[in-house]
């Protein structure tokens, strides 16, 4: 009996070691660069919320000049637990807190200065926004990310080298005393007028050196290791080099990140990375949900449509980068009730457009794919596996992918992801649907990058196809998805 429990379990290892061996030769390999476990899974969050929150909600203004009173922070009914639940609602990932915006007001009370909520009637001066949100974001399982401005208009140390003691002390308290932090967000809006501490001057400091960036980025690495880093420069997230959300319609997540510091950078490189850059840096849209960063009564009635909003979300998580969207609570220290609607309507619309997915688990043809090897069958990128995948031998740089719906569809959406951990490859692509025995063009585009989203004329047909026409080097292609995107919903932007 033992022998032949014995030669059987022998004969299984031979049998998963053969099917491991056949499985793992011949992958693909990985196309430099690639991002860092910490920036897949910040890519993968897509959708986050931006709220700048501080001593500008209560004086009406979006840069203080440094010089407010302490005692004009007074949020009467403060509710990060509100803020949180509002945004989880909306389907967004993460929280991003102005801990400290250029006027220098910290939402901590920080042991390096006066000028925070210590010295504020908000809970006689007892108060900690940053705890409080890292609790509240605890409770609903979403991420917290913090925005440290490099820029201080309150401090007189600003323009010293002390500056810079100063504002790794407060990076230091940030990080360390409030759990896990995934993003850390630094400014480019640096230097200039300022009440520095009552000097009332102008204070011009150099972008690129002030700062020591590589020692003061090793804070955030050694305190928080699973943390992005955000700026004009990366080095994990870029800015997307403007304020509107909008990302190009090429966008190559890679760029030089050397060439460029907070604050210094070329905006046209940022919105559409560059083809041969040498460091993953992907992009991040931020954008506000109102006309002004932070919230102002008379913003009420502006803030963006759903219209808006949907067009601003395809030309930014549909264009290979995220959509970190700022939604500033008002004076009470909720989010106003109109943006809790707006973003309610949203979340309506996206539900409803997603609704359902025409591709999943349909069949897909290929002229080919890797080695005809069944790790790399078509029928991967249906499949809704992250990790499973289409993809040609070394040599091919095109392909054609055709899914087979089954019966006769309305479709005016697509969806196509390329798996990024080996890097990111396509060049150019194109899809078509089969109408009357014809294949008629339905989308043209350049990169694809973690997702490329691209909305077309309804088109009713059963059948899709999807060309890569070149790459940097053998597409890998993990899911393409289709939908109907219902006519109050659609609107034909992308030509
Ligand atoms: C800019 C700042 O100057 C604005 O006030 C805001 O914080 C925006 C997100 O970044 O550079």
């Amino acid at each position: 009996m033992l022998r032949i429990k014995g030669l059987f379990f022998f004969l299984t290892m031979i049998f998963l070691g053969s099917v491991s061996c056949s499985q793992n030769t011949n992958l693909p390999a990985p196309v430099d660069p690639v991002p860092s476990a910490r920036q897949l899974a910040w890519q993968k969050m897509e959708f986050y919320a931006f709220v700048h929150f501080n001593m500008n909600t209560f004086t009406d203004k979006e840069w203080g000049y440094g010089d407010e009173s302490p005692k004009r922070f007074n949020p009467t009914d403060l509710d990060c637990r509100q803020w949180v639940r509002v945004f989880k609602a909306a389907g967004m990932k993460q929280v991003i807190l102005t801990a400290k915006h250029h006027d220098g007001f910290c939402l901590w009370p920080s042991k390096y200065t006066e000028h925070s909520v210590k010295n504020s009637p908000w809970k006689n001066g007892k108060g900690d926004m940053v705890k409080e949100l890292s609790d509240a974001c605890k409770e609903y399982g979403l991420k917290m990310g913090l925005y440290l401005s490099p820029w201080d208009r309150n401090s007189a140390l600003y323009g010293t080298p002390a500056y810079i003691t100063y504002y790794r002390n407060q990076l230091q308290e940030l990080l360390s005393d409030y759990g896990p932090v995934y993003e850390v967000w630094f400014d480019g809006a640096n230097g200039g007028t300022g009440y520095y501490g009552g000097a009332r001057e102008n204070r011009k400091i150099d972008r690129k050196t002030y700062y020591d960036w590589p020692n003061t980025r090793k804070i955030v690495r050694d305190l928080q290791p699973e943390a992005v880093m955000f700026s004009d420069a990366g080095p994990d997230v870029r800015w997307v080099g403007n304020e509107k959300g909008i990302a190009g319609e090429t966008n190559w997540s890679m760029i030089n990140k050397n060439e460029f510091a907070p604050g210094v950078a070329k905006q046209e490189v940022l919105n559409h990375g560059l083809e041969n850059g040498k460091d993953w840096v992907p992009a991040e849209c931020d954008v506000s949900i109102r006309p002004g960063w932070f919230y102002h009564r008379k913003e009420d009635e502006q803030v963006k449509t759903v219209d808006q909003l949907l067009d601003i979300y395809f030309k930014s998580v549909g264009r290979n980068a995220t959509l970190n969207l700022n939604v500033p609570p008002d004076r009470t220290g909720k989010i106003n009730e109109h943006d809790v609607q707006r973003l309610k309507e949203f979340r309506n619309a996206l539900n409803a457009i997603f609704a359902v997915n025409l591709a999943a688990g349909k069949k897909v043809h290929a002229g080919s794919w890797r080695g005809r090897n069944q790790q790399f069958v078509p029928d991967h990128i249906t499949d809704a596996g992250y990790d499973t995948y289409w993809c040609t031998d070394d040599s091919v740089k095109t392909g054609m992918l055709t899914i087979d719906m089954g019966k006769r569809q309305e479709v005016n959406l697509l969806l196509v992801q390329e798996y990024i951990p080996l890097g990111q490859r396509v060049k150019a692509w194109k899809a078509e649907a089969l109408k009357d025995g014809k294949w008629v063009e339905l989308a043209r585009g350049t990169t694809i990058g973690f997702k490329r989203m691209f909305r077309f004329p309804t088109v009713k047909t059963d059948k899709i196809r999807l060309t890569i026409l070149d790459a940097r080097a053998c597409p890998v292609i993990n899911n393409v998805e289709l939908y109907r995107i219902p006519d109050k919903y659609f609107q034909e932007i992308e030509k």
